[in-house]
């Protein structure tokens, strides 16, 4: 899938702005057909955006079930013989499309995009309706999974309706995404996808192009304005002479050019930044253009103060600022895949991304319910399946994207996650099989069902934050033993992909305890000193790049705290700790 660009032959509408909302309190929207005229008794809401945090109605903030979104646009008479497509970056996280009262396209999942051609819909020259209804209820069949639970109270016989979830942050809905409405020519360049290869100074960029309809199909290679190539068809080999490589924190891009020519006239362009690299791994090593790499970075969210989930270049570029300040050189879409605007910042900032799909809270941390044949099902599975191939073929290109994850901490130790595991990671390995493929987990290496199924090991520790708690001394050793067990189990090299403690600004305390600056600091420093003398540990990243939001609980103040930044994206202590040793650690590091 391509991002939707504006081209000489491309032309888009970005629908971001102020559309009209209206809460669904008895669900009853679809049938009484609310798509069918404009909406009455509205309030003004901004798209993208999450919904949850802009009102000071908290039943708005907490409601579940189904929200609905309109606005009008026109569409030029200039577009009439084009075809035109609606396309949403993302909506949480099941949504109906409708254009001028007629159903375009439906979707579930709340962090990919969907799109339909909605041409036949359309009034040319004239104003259009688009209404969007949005439904955040989470449920065992959709990814992340949750459940709606009845609470009965005999004061209130209705019950009350509660979401329960078991990933730890805010179920932001809404659309968070921007939605597009996009002309392109009858026939066009529907797809592009490139690999690129390494040997030595050279590289090799293998390209396929899928048409609608027909042409003749011309693809240049550009470095700034100079050509460097040059070829023709819908798939081949360009061989670059003295490549300049992408590879964290030098990220060369080319552009691709594909041009679709009928009948000598160009009748469609598409330019794709490209970066070429390799990515392997070979023993305890993971391997960028044939160097040991070493991932210096964060678990992210995409969260911001009143947005929420909503698409924001300020917080983005900032973020990115922020990582190249502290020394980061990676970061993990953890736990779901972020906006198409942030890998392409990715790209060009030279950060490797480790891309997570939506596959978070499959776990009972209590150990009381069963989930795999359980609570996960054959739905879920099908599901999980769908997101990797959505996943992957709107990423593919992306030379940040380094690994795929399938899924964060899932209830490895059952029985069942291994059949489940085995045919999600063969999927995603067919569907690319260029990029390792990990599952970030929180199990013991004594107990995963599913630790060989993985190119990289990929675990979580909480040391001294959830388990003995303020003993930082027993940090060490807790943490050295553990690594080790997983590198003799496995023999892969390890990435420490959550480490950490929250700290709430301002909290400080010599000797240090809990929940000040001092003691993050100190527990992240003891952190390092292990993972600086295992060999086969190939990255760290701190959980969490800034403070997030999560649902309310006894242990959440405001949030997860564990940020080495604020929500407002200011340096706690241990900022100036990582910033120092990350500055320190070359991007190729080998112990
Ligand atoms: C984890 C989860 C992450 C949580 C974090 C925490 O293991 O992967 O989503 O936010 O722990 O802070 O508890």
């Amino acid at each position: 899938m391509l991002y939707v660009l504006e081209t000489k032959t491309r032309e888009v509408k970005d629908l971001s702005g102020i559309w009209r909302f209206k809460v669904d309190w008895k669900g009853k929207g679809l049938e009484e057909g609310w798509y069918g005229s404009p909406l009455r008794d509205t309030i003004p809401m901004p798209v993208p955006s999450s919904y949850n945090d802009v009102t000071q109605d908290p039943k708005v903030r907490d409601h579940v079930g189904t929200v609905w979104y309109e606005r009008e646009f026109v569409v030029p008479s200039s577009w009439k013989d084009k075809r035109v497509f609606v396309r949403v970056g993302a909506a949480a996280h099941r949504a109906i499309v409708f254009v001028n009262g007629r159903k375009a396209v439906e979707h579930e999942g709340g962090f990919l995009p969907f799109e339909a051609e909605v041409t036949d819909l359309l009034k040319f020259g004239d104003e259009n309706r688009i209404t969007i209804a949005v439904d955040n209820t989470l449920s065992w069949d959709i990814l992340p999974p949750g459940e709606v639970r009845w609470l009965s109270d005999p004061m209130h016989p209705e019950g009350y309706k509660v979401l329960e979830y078991y990933f730890d942050f805010y179920n932001y809905s809404g659309i968070h995404r921007p939605v597009k409405v996009y002309a392109v020519p009858r026939e066009y360049v529907k797809d592009i996808s490139v690999t690129t290869r390494v040997f030595g100074r050279d590289g090799l960029i293998e390209y396929e192009v899928n048409l609608e309809g027909e042409g003749d199909v011309v693809v240049t290679v550009w470095d700034g304005e100079l050509k460097v190539a040059e070829t023709s068809g819908t798939r081949g080999l360009i061989a670059l002479k003295d490549t300049k490589l992408w590879e964290p924190g030098n990220p060369n891009l080319y552009l691709f050019r594909v041009d679709l020519f009928s009948h000598g006239e160009l009748v469609d362009t598409y330019p794709l930044p490209v970066g070429v690299r390799e990515v392997r791994v070979e023993g305890d090593k993971f391997l960028i253009n044939g160097k040991p790499f070493y991932f210096k970075g964060f678990g992210k969210h995409e969260d911001s103060d009143i947005r929420g989930k909503g698409l924001d270049h300020v917080i983005n570029v900032k973020d990115f600022n922020l990582l190249k300040w502290i020394g980061a050189n990676s970061f993990r879409t953890s736990h779901y895949p972020y906006a198409e605007e942030i890998l392409y910042l990715a790209d060009l900032y030279g950060m490797a991304v480790i891309e997570e799909a939506p596959a978070v809270g499959m776990n009972d941390f209590q150990g009381r319910r069963k989930i795999f044949g359980e609570k996960v099902n054959e739905k879920t599975l099908e599901h999980h399946l769908k997101v990797m191939e959505e996943m992957i073929s709107r990423d593919k290109n992306h030379p940040c994207v380094v690994m795929w994850s399938v899924a964060n901490e899932p209830a490895s130790y059952e029985e069942g996650a291994r059949a489940y595991f085995e045919k999600v990671v063969r999927r995603t390995k067919e569907l690319d099989p260029t990029r390792p493929v990990t599952v970030v987990e929180s199990s013991g290496y004594h107990e995963t069902k599913i630790g060989d199924l993985v190119d990289v090991t990929c675990v979580n520790r909480y040391y001294s934050w959830y388990t003995d708690c303020g003993d930082l001394d027993l940090v060490e050793y807790q943490l050295e033993r553990d690594l080790r067990g997983w590198y003799e189990r496995f023999r892969k090299p390890v990435i420490l992909t959550e480490f950490g403690a929250d700290s709430v600004v301002g909290f400080h305390r010599d000797p240090p305890v809990m929940f000040t600056e001092e003691y993050q600091k100190e527990l992240v420093e003891r952190y390092t000193r292990v993972l600086d003398r295992l060999n086969f540990v190939v990255g760290e990243h701190v959980w969490n790049f800034a403070d997030f939001s999560t649902k309310q609980a006894v242990h959440r103040v405001l949030g997860n705290r564990k940020g080495v930044f604020t929500r407002q994206r200011q340096p706690k202590l241990v900022a100036h700790f990582l910033k120092e040793r990350w500055h320190r650690i070359p991007n190729f590091w080998e112990k």
